[in-house]
């Protein structure tokens, strides 16, 4: 056997390994088990050769064994670089959503009447017809009672059509004085247009105590306006009919982007309507067992889309309703 030439071919395959991978190539091939010097140590027949060739095999594993420590030194040297983390560097933002523009109109508004000592109560959105129009004073022959007009799921059963239901419901079940407010969902068989929808939120507020006026009503709506769109706005109110409410009203309010000089927002009249409000007619108050010689109330419904349109000047009612990021991410 040529000592000499594999002791050279081994050591330059071991020094010539430039990974672990390869070393442990070459650690199989001169020192592994079917390598010719494990063959030549197991047919050795004399002390010499023996000598030479452990000699050999020590010598080889001991240039393995360095080689590996110069390797891994290196592989864990390259690791580092290479998974070096820059502790420095600005981190992933995750993006975050936030509340939709009616939610927080919503929000807003209920804060207002807390603040007020004001209740806030969940309505329904599934009605009886005696909750949707006969307890609210809505003759036979009003249109609202129609298909055409209104969802209903049977003959005594409709989608409600206003959240004002929710006054009612709210003095069958306790005695004046009651101070409240309800917001949500109504719905109303209307073809969808710029300002109009099928779906829509009011929030209904009612008061209901001894000598409340007008001027309790005005002064509230009022409060709420300025809360919503600024402490210069001005408020007047335009007779109006509503079958529950005698006298009834429509609040207007000054425009928020001119100030009452005239705009395309307010349709150059200088005044932008909200919803409907009156003092709660003394029919209604006697539907629910309230003697309306001791007490009297006001109500009102606006439609909380309305006040974010009108808030942040859009011209759509449509993409508060379709989730069109592009358009909610604004606010
Ligand atoms: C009512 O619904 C009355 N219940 C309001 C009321 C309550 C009067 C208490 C007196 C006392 P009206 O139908 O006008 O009134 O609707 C009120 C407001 O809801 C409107 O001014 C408008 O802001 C909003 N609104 C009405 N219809 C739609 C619609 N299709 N899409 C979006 N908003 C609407």
């Amino acid at each position: 056997m040529d000592v000499q030439g594999l002791e050279n071919e081994a050591e330059s395959a071991i020094a010539g390994a430039s990974s672990l991978a390869e070393l442990d190539d070459a650690r199989v091939r001169y020192l592994g088990r079917k390598s010719a010097l494990k063959q030549a140590l197991r047919e050795v027949r004399d002390a010499e050769s023996g000598r030479v060739l452990n000699t050999l095999r020590e010598q080889l594993e001991q240039a393995v064994a360095e080689r590996e420590a110069a390797l891994s030194g290196a592989d864990l040297e390259r690791r580092l670089s290479e998974e070096q983390v820059d502790v420095t560097l600005p981190g992933q933002a995750i993006p975050r959503g936030h509340l939709h523009l009616v939610t927080q109109v919503r929000r807003q508004v209920e804060d207002v009447f807390l603040g007020l000592g004001y209740r806030v109560v969940d309505g329904r959105e599934v009605e009886t017809t005696h909750y949707n129009f006969d307890a609210l004073n809505l003759p036979t022959t009003h249109p609202a009672r129609s298909h055409l007009q209104s969802l209903f799921l049977n003959d005594d059963v409709v989608l409600r059509t206003e959240t004002s239901p929710s006054q009612i419901h709210v003095m069958e079940e306790g005695d004046p004085p009651v101070y409240m407010i309800s917001i949500g969902r109504v719905y109303r068989r209307e073809t969808p247009d710029a300002t109009h929808s099928p779906v829509f939120h009011q929030v209904e507020g009612l008061a209901v105590d001894r000598g409340i006026t007008m001027a309790d009503l005005k002064g509230t709506l009022l409060h709420l306006m300025r809360a919503l769109f600024g402490p210069e706005r001005e408020m007047r109110f335009r007779t109006h009919y509503f079958p529950f409410t005698e006298p009834s009203l429509e609040p207007d309010v000054s425009c928020f982007l001119c100030s009452g000089q005239g705009c395309a927002v307010c349709r150059w009249s200088g005044w932008i309507e909200l919803g409907g409000s009156g003092m709660v007619d003394p029919n209604v108050l006697e539907f629910v067992g309230y003697d309306p010689e001791e007490w009297t109330g006001f109500a009102f419904g606006i439609g909380l889309e309305r006040i974010a349109m009108l808030r942040h000047g859009l011209p759509e009612i449509g993409p508060l309703w379709q989730n069109d990021l592009r358009l909610l991410r604004q606010f």
